[in-house]
């Protein structure tokens, strides 16, 4: 039976991973971090009581800042396959933190390959780093490829530069099977809440369900090359399956701005937004509202908020993944509009569950920024 370590484990990637990773017949060990409330929610369904003589699901407290402890980790588990997902992973969030982020996705990056040499499990050891399209930043040319040169525009992906480049390092100065997985974006009913995808999906489910009254975002110009998080987890797996360790841009080939998303999704609810522009709302311009057939007096629907604009913005990100599709015979399954619809209908039901929980006189959470 092999056995995957996961870091993130607790995050999407890692739910959908160490899923996957089980279904294959692996033993799967997952590092996750102490917190005071729980923060297992994703992948609470695969818990295994620890007396199950089948049990084949393990979490470890563990941390990429805690170079001791994953060294202990990688020492009791001895994986033959390490998925490194754990990173501060919010673009927007490094701006605040860009030395808690360097810390985790920099160098915790170097700490797992460290253990993994000192340990003597070069030979042993196969290696996925979570790289990402943010290291193309100001685009040098359109689709992406493994070629194409970086330029990051963030603290996140200036430290994501140092893991990409220290786990070829890695692969060329010691022989490690070491691989960068350079995915564009990706996202599922798992998605964290403050990305712009999931903070989309659910906001315009609580409007719907008049738990909220407005959706406030940034750029609405920015274009993304979104993919489903199911799919590319596959693409993680497979980059560890080859007979030699090589780098892979992972993307669907197609690009939508924020604002596709935005009425995309809520066509999804049936209603068409109008984005003529309706005057100035408290926090910032209302650039959108349901035509007038789903309106209601002074319903605002979609505004921006300068907030939410970024130091340094990656306006525009599409992938070739050529290479994975001759190589590993991957290409993403899931379309555009599939995925919207998924996460629509999902936070549609949690909006509607939050619905009746208030009618009972609880309060739910408002929109999450
Ligand atoms: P999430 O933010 O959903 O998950 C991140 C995971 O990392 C969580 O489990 C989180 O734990 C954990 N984590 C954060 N800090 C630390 C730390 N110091 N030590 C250990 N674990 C930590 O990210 P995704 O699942 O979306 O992404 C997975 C990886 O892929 C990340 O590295 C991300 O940067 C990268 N990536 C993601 C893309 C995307 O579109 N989703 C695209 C390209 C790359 P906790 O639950 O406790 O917060
Ligand atoms: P990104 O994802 O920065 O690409 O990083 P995010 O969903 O945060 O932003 C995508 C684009 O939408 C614009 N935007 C907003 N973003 C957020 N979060 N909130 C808003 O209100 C908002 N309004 C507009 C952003 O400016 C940006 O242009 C994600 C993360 O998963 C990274 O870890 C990963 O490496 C990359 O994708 C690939």
């Amino acid at each position: 039976m092999k056995r995957a370590l996961i870091s993130g484990v607790t995050g999407q990637d890692g739910a959908y991973l160490a899923e996957l990773l089980l279904a294959k017949g692996y033993e799967v060990h997952g590092i996750k971090r102490r917190a005071s409330s729980f923060n297992t929610d994703r992948i609470d369904h695969l818990y295994q009581d620890p007396h199950d003589p089948d049990r084949r699901f393990y979490l470890h407290y563990g941390d990429l800042t805690d170079a001791t402890n994953l060294i202990r980790i990688i020492q009791h588990v001895q994986p033959d396959e390490i998925y490194n997902l754990g990173a501060q992973s919010h673009v927007q969030v490094s701006f605040e933190t860009p030395e808690y982020t360097a810390n985790a996705d920099a160098l915790g990056t170097l700490r797992m390959l460290e253990a993994i040499r000192i340990l003597g499990l070069t030979d042993k050891t196969r290696f996925y780093q979570a790289s990402t399209s943010e290291l193309y930043g100001l685009v040098k040319e359109s689709p992406q490829t493994e070629t194409t040169p970086f330029h990051p525009r963030s603290p996140y992906g200036v430290a994501k530069l140092y893991a990409y480049w220290i786990a070829v390092n890695y692969r060329e100065s010691y022989g490690l099977y070491a691989c960068n997985g350079i995915l564009f974006n990706h996202e599922s009913p798992l998605r964290g809440e403050t990305f712009v995808t999931r903070k989309i999906t659910r906001a315009l489910a609580r409007i719907h369900q008049g738990l909220d009254k407005c959706l406030y975002l940034g750029n609405l110009d920015a274009k993304r090359d979104w993919g489903h998080a199911r799919d590319y987890v596959e693409a993680q797996w497979l980059m560890l399956q080859q007979p030699e360790p090589e780098d892979f841009v992972i993307a669907t080939g197609v690009q939508h701005s924020v604002r596709e998303f935005v009425t995309r999704a809520a066509a999804e609810l049936g209603i068409r937004l109008d984005w003529q522009g309706h005057g100035v709302e408290e926090r910032g311009i209302v650039v959108a509202a349901p035509d007038e057939s789903a309106m209601r007096p002074g319903q605002c629907v979609v505004a921006v908020d300068p907030r939410y604009f970024r130091p340094a913005e990656v306006d525009t990100l599409l992938g070739d993944s050529s290479k994975a599709r001759a190589k590993l015979g991957w290409s993403a399954r899931t379309s555009f509009d599939e995925l919207v619809s998924e996460m629509m209908h999902s936070d549609l039901t949690e909006a509607r569950r939050d619905a009746y929980v208030n009618s009972g006189g609880f309060r739910t959470l408002r929109n999450r920024e």
